[in-house]
């Protein structure tokens, strides 16, 4: 059992150095938007590694065998970028694609195709060199980037997946169904009033500095 526990922990490590690497990484690129007083395409990130029972989980239901995790699975290291409205995506997919510490080897959009459970975000699957003692590894993360209302319907739906393993009850799915439309909606209506939004955002963060000062 603790040879298993090593086992897991030499392997999960690389993953978790990648996710706190770029957290710091991604989350300065706010910092730059906000030291500029440039209104940030980046609300916040967050990152985690996928738990073991996850991985397992995740392995037996797509067949992947163990020892081609590192290979098959995309998302054990996973960021989350989430933004105000759906035209701030672009942009952060565009910064992604500008960097030259990691390189991209698939996007996924699940915006505008999105998945029948009405599941709505863009994924950027992204090949990352971590520096070990053994020399560079390079490690698969994915890094899914939507809007705060895609974030709240994926949330939700991800907490009742688990409850439910998946198997809805009819009027659950059709609940969820009516909430991915009713998230759509509201970052259409974000969308239009964009501008008078960021115009109020910027006179409260100048507010905010003269206070501080
Ligand atoms: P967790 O708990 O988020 O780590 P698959 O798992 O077969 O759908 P694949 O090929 O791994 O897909 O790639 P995909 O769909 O690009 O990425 C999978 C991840 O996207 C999921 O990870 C979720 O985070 C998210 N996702 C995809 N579809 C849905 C959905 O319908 N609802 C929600 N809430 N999230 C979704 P995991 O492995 O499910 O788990």
């Amino acid at each position: 059992m603790l040879a298993m526990v090593k086992h897991w922990d030499l392997f999960l490590g690389p993953y978790k150095q990648a996710v706190e690497e770029l957290k710091v990484k991604l989350k300065g690129i706010r910092t730059q938007y906000e030291m500029k007083s440039m209104h940030c395409p980046i609300e916040f990130v967050t990152g985690r590694v996928k738990p073991i029972a996850s991985i397992l989980d995740k392995a037996t239901r797509k067949g992947i065998p163990l020892d081609r995790l590192e290979e098959e699975m995309q998302d054990i290291a996973g960021l989350r970028m989430m933004c105000q409205f759906v035209d701030d995506i672009k942009s952060v997919v565009e910064l992604l694609r500008q960097r030259t510490d990691f390189e991209i080897v698939e996007e996924r959009n699940y915006i505008s195709q999105k998945k029948d459970s009405g599941y709505r975000s863009y994924h950027v699957v992204v090949r990352y060199p971590v520096q070990t003692i053994e020399g560079e590894k390079n490690i698969l993360v994915e890094i899914q980037i939507r809007t705060l209302a895609m974030n709240f319907w994926a949330t939700i739906e991800h907490s009742l997946n688990y409850k439910y393993s998946g198997k809805f009850p009819e009027e659950i799915r059709e609940r969820l169904q009516r909430a991915a439309e009713a998230a759509y909606l509201l970052d259409e209506e974000m969308s239009k009033i964009r501008g008078e939004i960021q115009e109020a955002q910027a006179i409260f963060s100048r507010k905010k500095e003269t206070k501080d000062e």
